[in-house]
């Protein structure tokens, strides 16, 4: 998930630089600006940078707007961006074209700024919204943590990267020890600040920002570890479940110590057509209930 930057960012695409000189001042003020002066350009800024809204010439040589906007539209990365076209009059008959390849809107030419600033709000409005519901739908609401639904999702991206790139994937699956009892002992809102404390330790105990931490369910988190092998995996639990026993919570109900510990399971896997991603999962699952088994507060691999 990606932090939002304080302005609204939009990508002005246009082949004419006049034109977009022109755009942009009608709305640097309020809105910070990039620009591309072709849809190639375009397409590449809008992958590789956060964009609110793209503004968009429909005649340009080469790929037009009509043919950038599908390009956008069809690529996961960018389908949510919104597209405004920009558009002479005599090309208000294509209009419907665009709004069949997903535009949002258009603005005709001559531009009168009032309407622009008006559509330009309207659009950035609506993004700002559904990026907030979406950001909430991926995240847990008692830690603030990505929630399973987020996990999911990442894994089955990473997998498909894992297996384009041939590298690696590791999972560790972390389960809080003897919970049931610290709820017992301290209450339910102690429980619930537990889970909190865990949570945000282990979002700070990742390795690379390429690392997800999610809660996976009741007392249950787990990590996956893009490009990371066997090795690596295990270094990162074992941190993982120190720093967890570091934080000292009290837990005199607990077994296997006089505080909060974890148990996690690790498995690795080269992720390739023909490996079961479901064999794979089933295998950390396994690996947890090793350490469960093995008397707790462990890592078994
Ligand atoms: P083990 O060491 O075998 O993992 O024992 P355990 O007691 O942790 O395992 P068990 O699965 O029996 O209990 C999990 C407990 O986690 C039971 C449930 O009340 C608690 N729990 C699950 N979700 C929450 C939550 O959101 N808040 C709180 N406070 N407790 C939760
Ligand atoms: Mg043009
Ligand atoms: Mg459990
Ligand atoms: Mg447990």
């Amino acid at each position: 998930m990606r932090a939002q930057p304080q302005r609204s960012r939009i990508l002005i695409v246009d082949d004419a630089p006049a034109n977009i000189k022109a755009l942009a001042g009608i709305l640097a003020e309020q809105y910070e600006i990039l620009a591309a002066t072709s849809g190639p350009e375009a397409l590449k800024t809008a992958l590789a940078e956060q964009v609110d809204l793209v503004l968009l010439d429909v005649n340009m040589p080469g790929q037009d707007g009509y043919e950038t906007c599908q390009k956008l539209k069809s690529n996961g990365q960018t389908q949510r961006i919104p597209v405004i076209f920009v558009t002479a009059m005599d090309e208000v008959t294509h209009e419907t074209r665009g709004f069949e390849l997903g535009a949002m809107d258009y603005v005709a030419k001559p531009i009168i700024p009032a309407i622009l600033k008006a559509r330009v709000a309207n659009a950035v409005q609506l993004k700002q919204q559904q990026d907030k519901l979406e950001l909430l739908s991926m995240t847990d609401g008692l830690t603030g943590i990505a929630n399973r639904r987020r996990y999911e999702e990442f894994l089955e991206q990473h997998w498909l990267l894992a297996v384009r790139a041939a590298t690696p994937l590791s999972l560790a699956l972390m389960d809080i020890d003897y919970f049931k009892l610290y709820n017992d002992t301290y209450g339910h809102g102690a429980g619930d600040e537990c889970l909190r404390l865990v949570a945000e330790r282990l979002d700070a105990a990742r390795g690379r920002a390429t690392d997800l931490v999610a809660r996976y369910g009741g007392e249950e988190f787990v990590c996956v570890l893009p490009n990371t092998d066997g090795h690596g995996a295990l270094l990162l639990a074992e941190r993982v479940r120190n720093e967890i026993r570091a934080l000292a919570i009290p837990h005199s109900a607990s077994q296997t110590d006089d505080c909060v510990t974890v148990s996690i399971g690790v498995a690795t896997t080269l992720p390739r057509p023909g490996v079961d991603r479901e064999a794979f999962i089933k295998a950390v699952d396994q690996n947890l209930y090793a350490a469960k088994a093995g008397g707790r507060n462990r890592v078994e691999a």
